[in-house]
């Protein structure tokens, strides 16, 4: 049986607005697809933002698939549905599926929007995928893995999907050039609830790999795919710190702290002076996070459970540590007052950083924040009715929503004047 996995984001690159090309195949279609060739199915991926241009009926009549799952993003799924309008246009008889994070938000009005999708699979697909295809099911629906998939259990991402060499490389401060990157999932689900955040679409409950099968799976990279330099994709790397400092223990032990070099995000109250140490010991040369506000009652507001004061702390140790740090903020937030965004543009400014990146606040389905702007909480509008549940609007960096007496051509101002300087400034 052949199945065609689709990744569509051509007109977003990796890192929304970033004007660099994508550097990595997605993780979760690679799981999907690793899965499944496993279990002998024929499994071909096709990502649209590494393609030149193609036409998805050429390839389809070639490929002559039985299944097409596409993945998507909220800001994804109109061009999704046009892909699935195609599909089925060509021929009513492939079975078409939809999986990813803004399904797995709001099915129902995803089914509902588009008839030409037959399954709508929500949270994790690899086991209720295999089912689906095992079993089939008569009517169009929305299906669920019923139960959680143990991490430790799922093969290694098998790269050989893909042809790596059209991704662009990232650079390496550690290895002083340009290499490619490979992201390594070691957690799924997210426990915070930071308000403009979906994190926990695969489940509140965090899920982890153990140490030794994070270890065995970047062993396994190096050997088939010669990999060097890694990204772990997970939000929170050091949600639980003994499997963290563990895992940098052996990283360390084994010598490949040496012969890799890694990049990985966590949340300022998930880390310390010692886990910063380990990490930089362990071969990672720089974390991200997601700072959001340089404002003490804006970081109260969207409960990201950190202040300045430990922002201070941990930005300060890093650097004498030598881990390079990279922050992301957001404007537009609830309550928020053009002193409070230039407290943050300024804290941003401030920091010792060795890059930033200013986001404009977007709705997303299935966040609290979507909740405060219906209820017009914290001064919170659309700046335009049509920008309500529609999703076209979203990862442009432009302002959707209005707060307080800011206007949406004043918040747009105040983003240029965010970025600037944000730009890399120990980078080549
Ligand atoms: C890592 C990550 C990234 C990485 C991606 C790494 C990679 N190579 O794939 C990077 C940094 C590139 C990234 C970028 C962005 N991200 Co991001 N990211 C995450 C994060 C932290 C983890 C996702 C992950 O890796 N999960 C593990 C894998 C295994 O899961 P998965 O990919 O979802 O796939 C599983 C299921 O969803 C399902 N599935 C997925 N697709 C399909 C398809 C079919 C057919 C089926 C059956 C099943 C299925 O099965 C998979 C295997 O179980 C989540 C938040 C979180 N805590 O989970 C946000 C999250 C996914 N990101 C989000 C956003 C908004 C972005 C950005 C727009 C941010 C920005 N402003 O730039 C960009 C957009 C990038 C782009 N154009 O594609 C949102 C999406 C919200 C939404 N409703 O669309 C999330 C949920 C966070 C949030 N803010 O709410 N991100
Ligand atoms: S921003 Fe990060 S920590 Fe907060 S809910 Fe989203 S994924 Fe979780």
């Amino acid at each position: 049986m052949n199945i065609l996995l689709i990744d569509p984001s051509k007109s977003h690159a990796e890192g929304g607005t970033e004007p660099y090309g994508k550097q990595t195949p997605h993780i979760g279609l690679t799981y999907l697809g690793t899965y499944l060739k496993k279990l002998n199915y024929n499994i071909e991926i096709l990502d649209f933002s590494i393609q030149d241009s193609i036409d998805i009926i050429d390839y389809i009549k070639k490929f002559k698939p039985d299944y097409v799952g596409i993945t998507a993003m909220s800001f994804q799924i109109h061009d999704v549905y046009d892909l699935f309008r195609k599909i089925k246009g060509y021929d009513k008889n492939i079975k078409t599926v939809i999986g990813g994070s803004h399904v797995t938000a709001i099915p129902e009005k995803v089914m509902g929007e588009c008839g030409d999708i037959d399954y709508a699979i929500t949270g994790e697909g690899e086991s209720i995928f295999h089912k689906l295809i095992e079993n089939g099911f008569k009517e169009r629906s929305v299906l669920h893995s019923p139960v959680p998939i143990d991490l430790n259990t799922l093969d290694f991402p098998d790269w050989s999907l893909f042809d790596y060499s059209k991704y662009a490389k990232s650079f390496s401060f550690k290895f002083d050039k340009d290499l490619n990157i490979y992201p390594v999932s070691t957690t799924r689900g997210c426990p915070y609830k930071c308000i403009f955040c979906h994190g926990d679409y695969l489940g509140k409950k965090v899920r982890m790999r153990s140490p030794e099968n994070i270890v065995e799976e970047i062993e396994h990279d190096i050997e088939k795919y010669d990999s060097r330099f890694f990204y772990i994709a997970d939000s929170n790397v050091t949600i639980n710190m003994k499997r963290f400092i563990s895992f940098c223990k052996m990283l360390i032990e084994k010598k490949l702290n040496e012969k890799i070099s890694w990049k990985a995000q966590s949340r300022i109250n998930l880390l310390d002076e010692n886990a910063l140490k380990m990490m930089k010991e362990a071969g990672c040369e720089t974390l991200f996070m997601g700072i959001e506000s340089g404002d003490d009652e804006t970081l109260k507001i969207i409960d990201k459970q950190i202040t300045t004061k430990m922002i201070r702390k941990i930005v300060k140790a890093a650097n004498r540590i030598g881990l390079r740090v990279r922050a992301s903020f957001v404007i537009g937030l609830p309550f928020e007052t053009e002193e409070r965004i230039m407290n943050t543009i300024n804290f941003a400014k401030e920091l010792d950083l060795d890059s930033f990146s200013f986001h404009i606040l977007d709705i997303y389905p299935k966040t609290r924040i979507y909740e405060y702007v219906e209820k017009n909480y914290g001064g919170l509008k659309y700046a335009n009715p049509e920008y309500r549940n529609n999703w076209m609007v979203l990862n442009r960096n432009k302002a959707m929503v209005e707060v307080g007496n800011l206007s949406e051509e004043r918040i747009n101002e105040l983003y240029s004047l965010a970025m600037d300087g944000s730009k890399d400034k120990k980078s080549k």
